[in-house]
């Protein structure tokens, strides 16, 4: 997969996408990350990417030029790239969101600052508008980096056996039951007897219940969405 991210930024992404998995997983020619600055791309004479909002108002709009120029030269020679826009309007992202971009040759993420988008770009060059969020971000960079962390892991080769996606959270719809690992008894702090106890029929009845439980109490909002699913399967049978 190729993901191209275009930002006024580029710094931002260094870290992130050297580290841990994410570097893994080019070394491992999974994916290729590539950031561009779209302001190289601006045919304004002082480098401006931005302007003032036609009706008035505070605050300035990213202006059409620089980010459609910018996409159309990185479309190279893959077909359809997605073009997602990182936004607090965008499609709220979720594990179902992440394994559908993950199945697409070329993703372009594009991050936004200042008070948004001219609308031009949102109707005629994005194919999708993402948000990972409620909540006010300075722009659409740490936005961007989830989307790129949350897809990534889904490629294949990208994660071993032991930390198989479909484990994660999310993936069965609950959240996971507590874990354990040495000492048994950390000052006075014991592990639960089950876990010890070898019984792994015991073991698996505790997990589940253990994780139901903490559904319930910490995100009923996800039990719901795992009904409305498991009706949605039925009704398709
Ligand atoms: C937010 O993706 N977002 O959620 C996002 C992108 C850019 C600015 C923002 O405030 N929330």
């Amino acid at each position: 997969m190729k993901i191209d991210i275009l930002s006024l930024f580029p710094e931002m992404f260094e870290g992130v996408l050297n580290s841990s998995i994410l570097r893994k997983a080019q070394e491992k020619n999974a994916v290729q990350y590539r950031v561009t600055d779209f302001r190289e791309f601006t045919e304004n004479k002082h480098k401006k990417v931005d302007d003032y909002p036609y009706g008035g108002g505070a605050g300035m709009v990213l202006t059409p030029q620089p980010i459609f120029d910018a996409v159309e030269s990185l479309k190279g020679d893959t077909n359809a790239p997605r073009i997602v826009l990182m936004c607090p309007q965008g499609e709220p992202l979720t594990q179902g969101k992440a394994e559908q971009l993950s199945k697409e040759e070329h993703l372009i993420l594009v991050c936004g600052h200042y008070e948004g988008y001219d609308e031009r770009i949102r109707e005629h060059l994005a194919t999708d508008e993402i948000s990972i969020g409620d909540y006010v971000l300075t722009g659409g960079e740490l936005a961007a980096m989830v989307v790129v962390d949350s897809v990534t892991r889904l490629l294949p080769g990208v994660l071993g056996n032991a930390e198989s996606p479909e484990r994660d959270s999310f993936s069965s719809g609950l959240l996971e039951h507590p874990h354990y690992t040495r000492p048994a008894d950390f000052r006075g702090l014991k592990v639960p007897d089950v876990l010890l106890s070898g019984d792994h029929a015991k073991i698996q009845k505790w997990r589940e219940e253990k994780s139901l439980n903490r559904t319930i109490e910490r995100r009923p909002d996800l039990l719901s969405e795992e009904v409305r699913l498991m009706q949605e399967n039925k009704e398709n049978q």
